[in-house]
C-alpha cells in the first residue's frame, strides 16, 4: 500500500513525527508532499521559519519517509495522488472532510492530531522568551 500525505512541517516537532510514523504504519511506502514557501505564504500569510529546502531536507532524512516532493498548490492533490500512484491519502483531522472528494481515486483517512503541540504555539512560546 502506497501512502501519501502533505504538510508544511515548519519548526519540525513531535506531532509531525507522530503523523508520519502512523501514516507509514498503514502501508509500506510513504510519500510526502512538502508545501512550498509560496504555498505557505498563500495559506498562512507568512513565510515559514525554516526554508523549503531545509524542510525538505528534514523530512527526507526520516526513517518513515520514502519519497518527498514539493507541494506547489492545494488544488493539485488529485494530480499528485495519480502521479505517485498513491492508494491512500492521510491527513491530520484538522483537515477532516476537506479531501473527501478524492475518495473516488484513493482511500482518504484523517488521523487525530497530537494534542498540545503546534508550530504556531511553539513560535509564540519562543517569542515570549525574548
Ligand atoms: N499535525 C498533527 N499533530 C499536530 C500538528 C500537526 O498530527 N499537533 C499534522 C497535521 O494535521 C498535518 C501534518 O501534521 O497533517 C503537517 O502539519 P502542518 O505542517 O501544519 O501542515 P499544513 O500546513 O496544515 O499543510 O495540503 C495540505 C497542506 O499542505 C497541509
Amino acid at each position: 500500500m502506497r501512502i501519501i500525505t502533505f504538510g508544511t512541517f515548519d519548526v519540525f516537532h513531535v506531532g509531525h513525527v507522530n503523523i508520519l510514523d502512523r501514516a507509514k504504519a498503514l502501508g509500506h511506502y510513504l510519500i510526502v508532499g512538502v508545501s512550498s514557501d509560496a504555498l505557505n505564504m498563500s495559506k498562512k500569510g507568512r513565510n515559514p521559519i525554516y526554508s523549503q529546502q531545509d524542510r525538505i531536507h528534514i523530512i527526507s532524512s526520516l526513517r518513515s519517509v520514502d519519497e518527498v516532493f514539493v507541494e506547489e498548490s492545494l488544488e493539485l492533490k488529485e494530480q499528485y495522488i495519480l502521479e505517485h500512484k498513491a492508494d491512500m491519502l492521510i491527513m491530520g483531522d484538522d483537515w477532516k472532510g476537506k479531501f473527501d472528494h478524492l475518495k473516488n481515486i484513493c482511500d482518504v483517512v484523517y488521523l487525530p492530531r497530537t494534542p498540545s503541540i503546534s508550530t504556531t504555539a511553539t513560535i509564540e512560546i519562543v517569542q515570549g522568551l525574548s
